[in-house]
This record gives C-alpha cells, sequence and structure tokens, in this order.
C-alpha cells in the first residue's frame, strides 16, 4: 500500500476531515484511481474504527466524527465513480433497513450502481418493509436492494420480502442485500435472489442476473 493511502487511512480514523479531503485529492491528482482510494484507503479505516469501537477504544462521537471524515473523501471520489456510467440498464431502489441508520455502504452501492449503468432510487436510512413496498408500487424497479450493519435489524430483510410476497410483488424484481453483518447462508434462508459482500459485486451480480432473466 502506498504512503498516501496508509495516510488517509490514519486521517480517516482520527477523525480528520480537510486532511482527508486534501489527501484524497493529492492521491487522484497523482495518478491513483477512485477505486484504488476507496478499498485500500478510505473503507479499510472505517473497518479499524469499527474494531476501536468494539474495543472501547472509541466513543460513538469518534465513530460519527471518523464518519464524516470518509465523506470528505467520499464526495470527491463520487463523482468519477459515477462519470464511468453509460445508458440506463435497469432500476434499482436501495435503502438500509428499518431500525438501522448506517448510510455508508448504502451510499456506495448507490454510486456503484449508478457508475455501473443503472437508475438508482435511493431510499434513505430507516426504511421500513411498507416504505419498501411503496416504493415498489411507484418506480417498478428491476431491483430492490437492502443494506444492514446490525444484526439486530437483519430480520427487516426477511420483513421486506414477506411484505413483498403478501403483495403479490416478490416476483417482480429481484431482490439484493448486503452490509457487514449479513452473508450467502443469510440471504439463502431468506429467499434473497442475491447476497454482495461490497458495492462493486452488487453491481457485477446485477449485471449476471439480468443476463439471466
Ligand atoms: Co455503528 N456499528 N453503530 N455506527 N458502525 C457497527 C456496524 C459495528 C459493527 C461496530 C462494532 O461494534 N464493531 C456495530 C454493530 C454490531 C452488530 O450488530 N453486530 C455498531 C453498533 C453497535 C452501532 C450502534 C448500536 C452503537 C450504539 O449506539 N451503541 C449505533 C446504531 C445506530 C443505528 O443504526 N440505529 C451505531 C451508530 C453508528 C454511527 C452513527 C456512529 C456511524 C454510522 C455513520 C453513518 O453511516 N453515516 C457508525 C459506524 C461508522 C460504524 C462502523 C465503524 C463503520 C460502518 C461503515 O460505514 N463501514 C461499523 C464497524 C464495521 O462495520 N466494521 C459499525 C464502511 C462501509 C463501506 O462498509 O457498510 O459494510 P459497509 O458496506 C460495504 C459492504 O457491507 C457492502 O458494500 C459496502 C462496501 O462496498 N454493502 C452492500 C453494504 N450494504 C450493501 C447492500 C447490498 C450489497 C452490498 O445490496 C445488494
Amino acid at each position: 500500500m502506498s504512503n498516501l493511502l496508509a495516510e488517509i487511512q490514519e486521517a480517516v480514523i482520527n477523525g480528520q476531515a480537510p486532511k482527508v479531503k486534501e489527501l484524497t485529492q493529492a492521491g487522484l491528482d497523482a495518478g491513483q484511481t477512485p477505486q484504488e482510494i476507496l478499498n485500500e484507503g478510505l473503507i479499510p479505516a472505517m473497518k479499524i474504527v469499527g474494531e476501536k469501537f468494539q474495543k472501547g477504544e472509541f466513543y460513538i462521537s469518534e465513530m460519527m466524527i471518523s464518519a464524516r471524515a470518509m465523506y470528505a473523501g467520499l464526495n470527491l471520489v463520487k463523482p468519477l465513480l459515477i462519470a464511468q456510467k453509460t445508458e440506463s440498464k435497469g432500476k434499482a431502489i436501495v435503502g438500509t433497513v428499518q431500525g438501522d441508520l448506517h448510510d455508508i455502504g448504502k451510499n456506495l452501492v448507490c454510486m456503484m450502481m449508478e457508475g455501473g449503468g443503472y437508475e438508482v432510487i435511493d431510499l434513505g436510512v430507516n426504511i421500513t418493509s411498507e416504505q419498501f413496498l411503496e416504493a415498489v408500487k411507484e418506480h417498478s424497479p428491476d431491483f430492490v436492494m437492502m443494506s444492514a450493519l446490525l444484526t439486530t435489524t437483519m430480520e427487516s430483510m426477511a420483513k421486506v420480502i414477506q411484505v413483498l410476497a403478501d403483495n403479490g410483488l416478490r416476483d417482480k424484481v429481484l431482490i439484493g442485500i448486503g452490509g457487514a453483518p449479513v452473508t450467502q447462508r443469510f440471504a439463502d434462508s431468506i429467499g434473497a435472489d442475491f447476497y454482495a459482500s461490497d458495492a462493486g459485486e452488487a453491481v457485477s451480480k446485477a449485471n449476471s442476473l439480468l443476463l439471466e432473466r
């Protein structure tokens, strides 16, 4: 890993938003790709922040400050990821499930899907099954993508699938799920169509499922 990526990680962990912005810009100017900055700088830093929180070394306020610092970098790479977009391949609604306020991963999924050529409707965070249902009725998407970061909110994903089934809409959409505690096994157990471990995989799995359809 380059020194610059290590410095980006450190600045995110220390919650230094202006420094993250400056280093991200310097990285881009020096020819680092947006993907490298994301996958080797910004994202691993948040993993370390989580570990520090778990060990009691960080409080919630520090996690929030780090998240804000991460956004300082993310906002710079976002237009570059989306610029790779071509014509619309399909439509996806994306949201973080009820009870869950984590939005960094969900926002990355939105960005990468947009960059991958999809029209994206970002529902936001803390989205109830009824709100997912209404969005499916309103937008008739190809995909419903759900994010959960808490073990306690993963079950909300099952509830969304159930509500869509109860309303005769389950088979009209392809359902993808993800988030740190989510696994392929969990996806299988709730009858989701796919699981993606990161935002890039969400796009590649969406692409292959559309081809199979
Ligand atoms: Co929270 N938090 N947090 N937090 N937080 C975690 C998730 C935790 C693992 C930290 C820890 O203890 N190690 C832990 C959960 C434990 C558990 O349930 N097993 C935790 C906790 C406990 C909490 C609170 C309950 C703390 C409290 O209040 N006591 C609280 C809950 C609030 C709520 O949601 N109701 C809370 C609050 C917060 C902050 C607000 C302070 C902040 C969120 C800020 C924000 O999102 N705007 C925060 C943060 C920053 C984290 C950590 C440190 C980082 C999360 C993150 O953004 N990661 C996190 C630790 C960790 O995850 N290791 C932690 C970076 C992001 C890029 O990764 O979201 O996994 P991720 O997304 C990935 C993939 O998972 C995938 O793509 C992305 C990458 O490309 N992906 C998908 C995600 N969604 C997808 C959907 C798809 C496909 C792929 O659909 C197809």
